[in-house]
């Protein structure tokens, strides 16, 4: 790959920079991936787009922002000496810490070198003759590489809706995932946030307290469970230092990735006192123990998934002091668990709040934004800041704002017009070299995303290792690899209880998306199950050249 490595100007004022290989965006997986290029002895770019590393957790930096994963299950275990110098603080730690720690993993392994920050990759072009990917940045700038790697993530394509009017508002307002680098002075202030998923629950029990008012644009309700995070003493850092190789061989074992597994029994094999004490063992648990360890048929027996919604339900109306409200905020319209469920730290409460208002956009539709505010069919509120915790155009989302081009200027947004087409999630048909870390249909998506991103980036490695060792350049997904797994991650969907339920893993949050599974609902396991055997077998499905 020596002629890679050169300098050759394109202009005489702007070379274009040459490298084995380059990979978008510096989160959790390009960090670890950047990691073992270097190893393998890669001349490596790393393009960012933020000003800083963190990608998840450098952009979604607003109050109350933190993991859904024990802290422990989350940090990367490639390396022991990191395991055991990092002390997680919390069971469930917050940005500001991620974000720390994902930057100390850039100094100690030293990968600053080799990224370069604010540098937003817009296009990618695959010269078939070269054999090689050519990007240009924001800035007109461009860089050549035989492999492009991806590592945008699956939530980092934020999403404002088209409302009318967003560009009139006189206040401030912004994207949860687009929070300013300076903390907002809430006081006093009339705030109004749009949506209740994930984000927005974290974000409201945070700034309730702080605002003169909130007011809440709720559409959909969400089964809200509670997090239960505390603070880790020493004894117990101890203890999780001592205990990573069991915690990480379970979280091999898991259907996602987390510590949690689903019981094997159906909610009917045990009596229903025995059910409600299971029910309430799993509400004192902390973390997603709620939703994936609870009784297996849950997540596809609605009878059984019935029980445990009311259950959740019943919590909610025990919370909320205004009967109309706690109906309102009480989910009816899908099931537990088909949505992702938000983990919480005293949300419900905050409607009880004299200064927090819900609005159901379902029975007053929000119509336009002001110069003032928000105006619904039945109102006009008046705020100083909207935030929008509107979500992401999810997975497929990142990589299609960049105009990727493969063989014959083929691109990839338009061939993904009906949805994605990958082969494992890593590859698609058509574009040589290019490789998608926890892309469309690919078993990190639906995963406790260190784990699986750990592996994908294994393999990816071993790849390239392997590519090597045969003196292989080019390697590109068969367009028959191809139809059969898109095939597979389409029919896992079929049936179940989470195709019925509009959600951002079927892409149903965006205007005008294609409808359709974007994520892999086999399991973490069977996924990776099935890269070790494409591996084990030479790498069937792939062409190499
Ligand atoms: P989500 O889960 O997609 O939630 C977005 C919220 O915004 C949700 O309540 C939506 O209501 C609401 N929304 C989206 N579009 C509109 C429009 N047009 N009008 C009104 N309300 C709207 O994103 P999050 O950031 O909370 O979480 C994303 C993931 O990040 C989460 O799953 C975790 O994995 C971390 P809807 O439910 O569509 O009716």
């Amino acid at each position: 790959m020596a002629e890679l490595s050169e300098r050759t100007p394109a202009t005489p004022e702007k070379p274009v920079e040459r490298y084995d290989a380059i990979v978008i965006g510096a989160g959790v997986s390009g960090l670890f991936q950047l990691v073992r290029l270097l190893e393998l002895g890669f001349s490596v770019r790393l393009f960012e787009a933020g000003g800083g590393v963190g990608g998840t957790w450098y952009w979604n930096r607003y109050p109350g922002a933190r993991f859904d994963s024990e802290s422990y299950t989350y940090g990367y275990s490639f390396s022991h000496e990191l395991l055991q110098e990092w002390d997680w603080k919390e069971h469930f730690s917050g940005q500001p810490e991620n974000e720390r720690y994902l930057n100390y993993v850039a100094d100690k392994f030293n990968l600053r070198p080799h990224i370069q920050l604010n540098a937003t990759v817009v296009a990618a072009r695959y010269d078939e003759s070269g054999n090689y990917w050519e990007v240009r940045l924001e800035d007109g700038s461009r860089a050549r590489a035989r492999f492009l790697i991806t590592a945008v993530g699956i939530l980092s394509a934020h999403n404002i809706p088209p409302f009318e009017g967003v560009e009139s508002f006189a206040g401030e307002s912004f994207h949860t995932s687009r929070w300013p680098q300076e903390p907002i002075d809430f006081a006093g202030k009339r705030v109004g946030v749009i949506g209740t998923g994930a984000t927005a629950v974290q974000l409201i029990t945070e700034i309730a307290k702080e605002v003169g008012h909130l007011t809440v644009f709720q559409r959909t309700p969400n089964y809200c469970a509670p997090l239960r995070n505390r603070p880790i003493d020493a004894e117990t850092q101890a203890k999780i230092k001592a205990s990573y190789p069991e915690i990480f061989k379970r979280t091999r074992e898991t259907f996602a990735g987390f510590i949690h597994e689903f019981d094997p029994r159906s909610v009917f094999d045990v009596t229903p006192e025995a059910r409600q004490a299971k029910f309430e063992e799993l509400w004192a648990q902390p973390g997603f123990s709620k939703w994936l360890g609870n009784f297996r048929d849950i997540m596809s027996n609605p009878d059984a998934n019935e029980l445990f919604a009311e259950f959740v339900r019943g919590k909610i109306r025990e919370r909320v002091k205004n009967p109309a409200v706690a109906e309102k905020l009480a989910p009816k319209d899908h099931r537990f668990g088909t949505k992702r469920v938000p983990l919480e730290s005293g949300y419900y409460e905050q409607f009880n709040r004299d200064n927090v208002l819900l609005v159901d956009i379902r029975e007053s539709p929000i119509e336009r934004i002001t110069p003032r505010g928000v105006k619904t069919k039945d109102a006009e509120y008046e705020f100083d800041i909207i935030i929008y915790a509107t979500g992401f155009d999810a997975v497929t989302g990142p990589l299609n704002r960049i105009d990727i081009r493969g063989a014959g200027g083929l691109s990839l947004k338009e061939k993904w017009a009906d949805g994605p087409r990958t082969y494992l999630g890593i590859q698609s048909a058509g574009f040589p070299n290019l490789l998608t870390l926890v892309g469309p249909h690919n078993g990190a998506t639906f995963c406790n995303m260190p784990r699986c991103i750990e592996q994908n980036v294994e393999w990816v490695t071993d790849c390239l290792k392997y590519m090597r060792e045969k003196g292989y350049e080019r390697i590109a997904a068969t367009a028959e690899a191809e139809e059969a797994w898109t095939n597979h991650a389409n029919e896992l969907a079929v049936g179940t209880l989470m195709s019925e339920t509009p959600s951002w893993f079927f892409g149903a949050n965006i205007e005008g998306k294609k409808r359709g599974v974007l994520m892999y609902l086999g399991g973490a396991k069977a996924y990776r199950e099935k890269c070790d055997a494409v591996a084990a077998n030479g790498y069937e499905g792939f062409k190499f050249d």
